[in-house]
């Protein structure tokens, strides 16, 4: 830990050209007194460079540079102080080049300028700092003019100017608050390297997953940056020295992206088509999750799976924590806890339970253990600078029998991924349905630093490294390896795996839940911003310990908790052993009674979250987003740490503090509407609202849509159930893609889906929802489709206009409509509208009587 603090510190260095020799003096004896601090030595003055493939290379005796257009938004640069660029490689890229350019070079004397449609980049040679700005050449993002590029040792770093307008954003899975210029810009220092964290403090930092990817936001204009490298990386916005955004990473290349906007919409689609997108998870996984450190044995998970069902509370999943194994080795089952896995998975599976098992990564070395044995013989396992196996404790030396250290398998490797894939097959085979990989940043007992010693040794895909290098990317690859060892066993199926630990571009594997808070009101409003931060860092699919995972919550705060966890696209439940009972049933009668009413309003919006999943997977933009995401012209939103968006319309403000008898909440600049009472609200200032232990506050803002379909008892029980299609009309037009398919397989790739454009328009005194552009071959099982309009007065006549031909439909008493006729009616300032779901382009218009029409 001394060796970073050092580093971080020495990005407050004063800037070259500052000589006053106090300063001077004090750093010399600074560096003596800690020669782990970097001296930096600046890149200096560049000879012109020389064009190479999509770019410029630049070499002078210090090191190397290239700048490369990846497409016309982003830019790349290398740069480090050698003579010879090493292998390009990357774990997170997964598309390098993502579009064309068509860049112009123009190399003079003293500068050099690449323009792309978009962007131009001017390069100064002496000293040599980078700039790029927008086709009108003014600068969105620069070096300091004082220090650009520097380096120490294998250390490299970076500083750019900040200015105090500019809002920064990201870098994963971070504590704090959303916005990272700090309190009244006292900015932040962040480090990127994967630590298991165990109740977390609120300030702690880093914890398990690093994405080296900030977002900055400037006047509501957006430019990204991404920092590809997996060593220890530390960035500095504005906390050292206030006007200065400085990155660099302990070791390698500083190999990072400049990604134009100008919407911070453009940055996540630009960052995303880099990185890689989520994939659609099955449905099922976006249920409400049920876990806790450990159900066992076979009696108590079949009686938690029976209580939900009894109560009456939606769930889909039940989850295996480690002491589901024999002494803690990975793929083996405690046969005295559980019999039979394959007849209890099977139970669970009839009566709507899918289960996730844990799979941590640290084998238990003990021969005659089929993976011990085998990794053995495969090579498969990290080693020692000395060749030999490294070993570690982790959970087998806890075991009660034969304790013993364990083994680590080198996920860097590919053969030993698709090793570490073939293992799960028997899992697979009991019947078990997703795969949780924890204590992956790697995590082991009993030495400070909490992980593998920075020497040990790893293939990196055939360039060998130490752990230095591959520790930040080490779950991610026990992820990929996991995610690829599912889709070769079970092709058809859509896996689901949770991880701990992981790196930029991990979203292509797992989900991510930020490891073990705490149950407290403080670690409950953290949990907000950092969802958030991990959306709009790549990471969509996200979720914290509903509940706090260390500790016992109050009633209340579970039910406050349960019900903001309504919003994370991944919501569980989990406690650690030994801590209270955290099932939604356990804080008395009143409680459930809430508690089960907001797992319902998670399954009725199921159909709302797919959507948004499925747009996370075309556009990298997440389900819960933070306000400025959607609305970065207002600078309301900009510090925004206690609200959210659950996709483009629906805000969510979850009522956060203890005792609550109103929630103040920021609308941004928009008509909105109360979601509960269906209320006109003006946006662009804070309001206040009532709230009792069951509220929820929240808004749509107006042309917005929800999706929704009747409470059911989990995903199983969807087909045929009504599909609720919320329109709040808007001044100005407004469409919404609305996504569906069979929820579990691959087909969807090939076509097999349904989507169609819902669009709300208004024309003199008509009002339109338009079903339009059906595309895909997926047909849901027959069942209505209800249109609910927000509308105050009383239409003259509702009609449905399908292949040109204009039909009225009959209205309907609340009597008739409870008996599920279809026609429309009225309810609670709603035009309700049901017909079955013909999946066919189809207007409904409404016609209003009485009104000029102007
Ligand atoms: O050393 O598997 O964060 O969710 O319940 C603790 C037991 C190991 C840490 C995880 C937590 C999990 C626990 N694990």
């Amino acid at each position: 830990m001394q060796e970073t603090t050092a580093h971080c510190e020495s990005a407050a260095y004063p800037r070259i050209g500052d000589k006053r020799p106090i300063i001077l003096a004090t750093l010399l004896l600074f560096l003596v007194l800690r020669p782990a601090a970097a001296q930096w030595q600046s890149l200096g003055d560049m000879p012109a460079p020389r064009r190479i493939e999509r770019g410029l290379l630049f070499r002078n005796a210090q090191g190397t540079v290239t700048v490369t257009v990846a497409t016309d938004d982003i830019v790349r640069v290398r740069f480090a102080p050698v003579q010879d660029l090493g292998r390009d490689h990357s774990y997170s890229i997964q598309v390098p080049n993502p579009g064309e350019s068509r860049a112009r070079f123009n190399v003079e004397d003293a500068f050099s300028e690449i323009a792309t449609e978009s962007l131009r980049v001017l390069i100064r040679h002496r000293p040599f700092r980078v700039s790029f700005a927008g086709l009108d050449g003014v600068p969105i993002d620069e070096d300091d003019p004082g220090m650009g590029m520097a380096f120490s040792g294998a250390t490299v770093r970076v500083w750019k100017r900040l200015r105090d307008e500019d809002q920064v954003y990201g870098f994963g899975e971070k504590t704090g608050g959303l916005n990272k210029r700090g309190n009244k810009l006292g900015g932040s220092s962040l480090a990127m390297w994967n630590s298991d964290t165990f109740a977390y403090g609120l300030g702690t930092d880093p914890l398990y997953a690093s994405v080296p990817f900030y977002l900055a936001l400037r006047g509501g204009q957006a430019y990204g940056v991404f920092l590809d490298n997996t060593h220890r990386t530390s960035f500095d916005v504005g906390r050292q020295s206030h006007g200065l955004l400085s990155f660099g990473a302990d070791g390698g290349e500083l190999d990072y992206y400049f990604i134009r906007g100008p919407h911070p919409k453009d940055v996540l689609r630009r960052f995303t088509a880099l990185t890689g997108r989520v994939p659609l998870p099955p449905l099922w996984a976006l249920g409400y999750h049920q876990c806790r450190y450990s159900y066992f044995p076979e009696s108590r998970v079949r009686e938690i799976a029976r209580a939900f069902r009894d109560k009456r509370i939606p769930a889909d999943v039940i989850w295996l924590d480690i002491d589901y194994q024999d002494g803690y080795r990975p793929f083996t089952w405690d046969r005295r806890r559980f019999p039979d896995p394959p007849k209890m998975l099977a139970d669970l599976e009839s009566a709507g339970f899918k289960t996730v098992a844990i799979v941590d990564p640290h084998p238990k070395k003990e021969p005659g253990y089929p993976p011990y044995d085998q990794g053995l013989a495969g090579d498969h396992f990290v080693k020692r600078p000395d060749g030999s196996v490294y070993e570690a404790d982790v959970w087998p030396s806890q075991a009660e029998k034969d304790p013993a250290p364990s083994v680590f398998p080198d996920f860097s490797r590919p053969a030993t991924r698709e090793w570490w894939g073939r293992l799960h097959a028997p899992l697979l085979d009991a019947g078990v349905d997703g795969i949780w990989n924890d204590m992956n940043e790697p995590a082991i007992f009993g030495v400070p630093s909490g992980t593998f010693p920075l020497d040990v040794r790893h293939d990196n895909e055939g360039a060998p490294t130490d752990h230095a290098e591959i520790h930040n990317v080490y779950g991610f690859l026990m992820n990929r390896a996991t995610w690829e060892g599912l889709v070769n066993l079970r092709p058809r199926e859509r896996p689901f795996i949770l991880t701990r630990a992981t790196f930029a571009g991990g979203q292509r594997y797992a989900a991510v839940w930020p490891g073990d808070n705490v149950s407290t009101w403080d670690h409950f409003r953290g949990s907000i911003p950092m969802l958030l931060g991990m959306g709009i860092s790549g990471l969509p699919y996200v979720g914290a310990d509903i509940g706090g995972f260390v500790g016992g919550p109050t009633p209340e705060l579970y039910t406050r908790w349960l019900q903001a966890g309504v919003f994370s696209p991944f919501m569980r439940t989990h406690a650690a052993k030994g801590s209270p009972d955290r099932e939604p049933w356990s804080f008395g009668e009143r409680h459930e009674e809430i508690n089960r009413r907001a797992i319902e309003l998670r399954y009725e919006l199921l159909p709302h979250l797919y959507n948004l999943m499925w747009e996370a997977g075309e556009t990298g933009l997440p389900p819960m987003r933070p306000l400025f995401l959607e609305h970065p012209e207002d600078p309301g939103t900009y510090d925004l740490d206690s609200e959210l968006l659950f996709g483009p319309d629906l805000l969510v403000a979850p009522v956060l503090d203890e005792g609550a008898k109103e929630r103040w909440l920021y609308l941004p600049k928009s008509d909105w509407y109360d979601f509960w009472t269906g209320r006109k609200e003006e946006g662009g200032k804070w309001t206040k609202t009532a709230v009792t232990l069951e509220s929820i506050p929240m808004f749509v803002r107006a042309g917005g849509m929800v999706f929704r379909q009747p409470v059911v008892q989990h995903t199983g029980e969807m087909p045929g159930k009504t599909l609720r299609v919320t329109v709040y009309p808007g001044a100005e037009p407004t469409a919404r893609w609305l996504y569906e398919d069979d929820g579990k397989s691959f087909d969807y790739q090939r076509g097999v889906y349904l989507r169609r454009s819902i669009g709300q328009l208004r024309q003199g005194d008509r009002f339109a929802v338009q079903v339009s552009q059906i595309q895909g071959t997926w047909r849901p099982a027959p069942r209505p489709i209800q249109f609910e309009i927000r509308w105050d007065g009383e239409p003259v006549k509702v009609g449905l206009m399908r292949n040109g031909e204009t039909a009225l439909l009959p209205r309907r008493t609340a009597e008739e409509w409870n008996q599920g006729m279809d026609g429309w009616t009225m309810a609670d300032g709603f035009v309700l509208v049901r017909q079955p779901d013909r999946v066919e382009e189809m207007w409904v218009i409404l016609e209003e009587g009485g009104r000029d029409t102007g």
